[in-house]
């Protein structure tokens, strides 16, 4: 098993290497260019429409997109800046990939082996597997094993022209393995062109220590740890898992209480296998987002709608749990909440690193069109995550693009197991061909 892990560091750490040796380029060559002759999918139309220019152009310095429109439009200034001229392929945002547990150690095979023979995802839970005993790999792990073993998943991600990823804390369960969590998270933005915003969600899980004492586990861990991982720099947001196997929705309000204290974010697992009215208390809270939802009730819309909170859809852990219940989407639309798509990372409930796999699955599963699911991993994703400057292509925001070798956006998603990324962007540099 150790050599194991030691083999998955090594090899992860191999490739590290490679995207460091990229990632140092970046930042020593930052020449402006123009990307000409592509269509721009925008995503500045209304209410997250493509908003696409046929015959794009994008003028770009600094890391920042100075200059967006028709190429026959190409201001003078931009006229002598090298340029690529790019035949008519489609140029979106990066990916965002707003909602994942994707650092945490071990893997759960085994219990995916029990449910196929029968035994329920709560069950496993409260039978002390589940969470658990991911807590326990997590927890064994040093910094460099646990940013080791997360690398492959991360890299399939950056893979598919994802440029910014929220990962969440919450296999720790102690204040220490919470912030080791975080700043291994933290850590991979310095060794991937990638950026990272980390959520704190001790109140994932109450772990053995505390059975029982759910409420002394949400002062000794989630608060305190909370500001202790806030005075350390690490927490960008904070989550809860409101759930009858979770914590309760008073417990939550105790650590939402908590981070706008400390002037945080909020957001929330909230109505994923029963209705904890949990939409309603992180719109309550102006959360930047309500995560899962199928369980949602109209109330839960209507607050949402009223604050502009995110609806982030996980198409992955409704497949994995072979949910039936599908989140009320027509309703959602209809109240003009916006909509996010993620895979959630996670070894139990959704083992998927792949954004564009999710993103097929909305379609498939939750019949979002393929421009509702471009802008659920871009504009509104970055919603999710409070970026005002990121997930559109628009002057002033920061030149984090894919190029795609398709026609039609329909065509990133369409072909299960394909991937039609060629080219990517980060920080307004150009990371060439794939
Ligand atoms: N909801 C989920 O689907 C994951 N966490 C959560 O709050 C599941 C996490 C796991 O099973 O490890
Ligand atoms: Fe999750």
């Amino acid at each position: 098993m150790e050599t194991n892990i030691a083999r998955v560091a090594q090899r992860s750490y191999g490739r590290g290497l490679n995207f460091m040796q990229e990632t140092s380029l970046m930042a020593a060559n930052a020449t402006p260019f123009v990307i000409a002759h592509a269509r721009v999918a925008t995503m500045d139309g209304a209410q997250g429409a493509s908003g696409i220019i046929e015959d794009g152009a994008v003028a770009i310095a600094d890391g920042r997109i100075l200059w967006v429109g028709a190429s026959a439009d190409l201001p003078a200034d931009y006229q002598q800046w090298p340029r690529e001229h790019e035949e008519g392929r489609l140029l979106t945002p990066a990916l965002i990939d707003c909602h994942t547990h994707i650092v945490h150690g071990g893997d759960r095979a085994r219990e995916f082996a029990m449910r196929l023979e029968g035994a329920s995802y709560e069950g496993i839970a409260r039978a002390g597997g589940g969470i658990i005993s991911t807590v326990k790999a997590t927890r064994a792990m040093d910094d460099d094993v646990l940013l080791a073993v997360s690398l492959p998943r991360i890299d399939a991600l950056l893979a598919e022209g994802v440029g910014t990823i929220e990962i969440k804390s919450g296999y720790g369960l102690t204040v220490a393995d919470e912030i080791k969590m975080l700043r291994v998270a933290r850590h991979v933005a310095d060794i991937r062109p990638v950026h990272i915003r980390t959520t704190w969600l001790a109140a994932h899980a109450l772990p053995p220590e505390y059975a029982g004492e759910a409420d002394r586990y949400i002062d000794d861990v989630c608060i305190a740890g909370l500001r202790e991982a806030h005075a350390l720099g690490l927490v960008d947001a904070v989550d809860a898992f409101c759930e009858n196997i979770g914590f309760t929705r008073d417990q939550t309000q105790r650590v939402f209480e908590a981070a706008h204290a400390l002037g945080l974010p909020v957001k929330l697992h909230a109505e994923q296998l029963s209705d904890m009215d949990g939409a309603a208390l992180v719109a309550q809270f102006d959360g930047l987002s309500a995560d899962h939802l199928e369980y949602l009730s109209d109330s839960g819309i209507k607050a949402m709608a009223a604050q502009g909170t995110v609806a982030v859809l996980l198409p992955g852990a409704f497949y994995t749990l072979r949910e039936t219940k599908l989140p009320p989407i027509d309703k959602l639309r209809a109240a003009g909440v916006p909509i996010a798509v993620s895979t959630d990372n996670n070894p139990g409930t959704s083992p998927l690193s792949s954004l564009i796999l999710t993103m097929n699955m909305a379609s498939t599963l939750f019949r979002l069109t393929p421009d509702e699911v471009l802008a659920g991993v871009t504009v509104h994703a970055a919603k999710a995550l409070g970026m005002a400057d990121n997930g559109r292509i628009a002057l002033g925001m920061r030149a984090d693009l894919c190029l795609w070798d398709v026609d039609d956006s329909a065509a990133i998603a369409y072909q299960l197991g394909q991937n039609r990324l060629c080219k990517r962007y980060f920080n307004g540099q150009d990371l060439g061909h794939i």
